[in-house]
Parts: structure tokens; C-alpha cells; sequence
């Protein structure tokens, strides 16, 4: 049998945040042998553009993946974040790291809300099992994350789709406590529950 894939993606730096750990992580986790004997992970790094969330669906047809986790910096969270929706919600005064404003609204139907198809509690717990704090999350804000999200929710075939705001690591804000080998773990734990739904 094949193992299942996972589309497992990351950002680049974008205005306010000159790095993104999501990017060591997903380069960390796509390099891992223990991981890769259970599931086949297809790591890809998003530049933080909307140009790259409208092209979106492209890296889905061409990954074709059994369930999707997609990672993001949430700059002031101080836990692991698990979003159980995304929002039609979109700020268009703030630029992208090419410097451009979105489109005023979200792709898609007129809903205020698409449920993230994945079980956010049993991932949520999983990462805390670690002694990792992390929390559900309803809110995944109103700029490039919440839209990637939004999008993935949104296209065919349906199938698993997550989506996890990390905190920042020491290098980025001096204060935090987490280091990037904490935040691998974390992403680590929660793909245990997410890929165990692929097929249900
Ligand atoms: N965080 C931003 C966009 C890219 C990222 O890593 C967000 O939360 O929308």
C-alpha cells in the first residue's frame, strides 16, 4: 500500500516578520526518516504573496495530496494555535511582501465561516500531551493565513485540511520561549491525528 501524502507548506518572511520559522519547520519535518516511513511529506514554502494564495490550487493538482497541513507565523500568539475555521474576512489595507493590497473579498461563496476539515481537538491535544502549550483557535485573522486557508477549504477534492499558527522562535522575538526544534515537535504531534482521518 502507498503510503498516504501529506502537503505539508510553510511561508517566507513578509512585512514584520524578516523570518519565518514555519519555513525551518517544514524543511525540519520534510527531512525527518522516522515520519517519512509512515507518510510521504511534500514540504513547500508559500512566499507571502497573494499572487501564491491564488495559485494555490495549482500545487494541489500538481501534489495531488491525501490531506493538506498548512503552517503559518501568527507574530504574537505565545501558543501553538490549531484553526478550527477560516473567515470571510479580508484586510485590504495591509500589502503583502510584494507590496500589494488584496482583492476586497475572498474567492467562493457567501459564508461567513469554512470549517477546517480536520480533527482540531485530537490535534490540539496531541501537542499539548508534549507538555507543548497549544490551543484551539477561532480566529486565523484576516490576512494571507486566514486567506490560504479559506482557499484550500474551498477546493476539490475535499479532503483533510488544517491549519496551524505557530509563535514565535527566540531568533525572531528574543522573549519567546520557543525554539524551533519545540515548534517541529508540535507540527509533528498533530499530523498523528490529521492523517489518521485521510479516507473517513
Ligand atoms: N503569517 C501571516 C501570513 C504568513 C504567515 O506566516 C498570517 O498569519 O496571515
Amino acid at each position: 500500500m502507498r503510503r498516504p501524502r501529506l502537503l505539508l507548506t510553510g511561508f517566507g518572511p513578509f512585512p514584520g516578520a524578516p523570518r519565518n520559522p514555519t519555513e525551518v519547520v517544514v524543511a525540519r519535518l520534510a527531512a525527518r526518516a522516522d515520519l517519512a516511513a509512515r507518510i510521504e511529506i511534500v514540504g513547500r514554502v508559500l512566499p507571502v504573496t497573494w499572487d501564491a494564495i491564488a495559485g494555490f490550487e495549482t500545487i494541489l493538482v500538481e501534489t495531488d495530496p491525501d490531506a493538506v497541513l498548512l503552517l503559518g507565523l501568527a507574530r504574537r500568539a505565545s501558543v501553538v494555535r490549531v484553526e478550527a475555521r477560516a473567515r470571510n474576512r479580508i484586510l485590504t489595507a495591509v500589502v503583502d511582501a510584494a507590496g500589494r493590497h488584496p482583492h476586497a473579498r475572498l474567492d467562493g461563496e457567501d459564508m461567513p465561516f469554512r470549517p477546517a476539515r480536520a480533527p482540531i481537538r485530537a490535534m490540539t491535544a496531541a501537542i499539548a500531551a508534549l507538555g507543548l502549550p497549544a490551543a484551539v483557535s477561532g480566529d486565523a485573522g484576516a490576512y494571507l493565513c486566514n486567506a490560504l486557508l479559506w482557499r484550500a477549504l474551498g477546493a476539490r477534492p475535499a479532503r483533510p485540511t488544517a491549519f496551524v499558527h505557530l509563535p514565535p522562535t527566540r531568533e525572531v522575538a528574543p522573549r519567546s520561549p520557543w525554539r524551533a526544534v519545540d515548534l517541529e515537535r508540535a507540527v509533528a504531534a498533530a499530523i498523528g491525528p490529521l492523517t489518521a482521518t485521510i479516507g473517513r
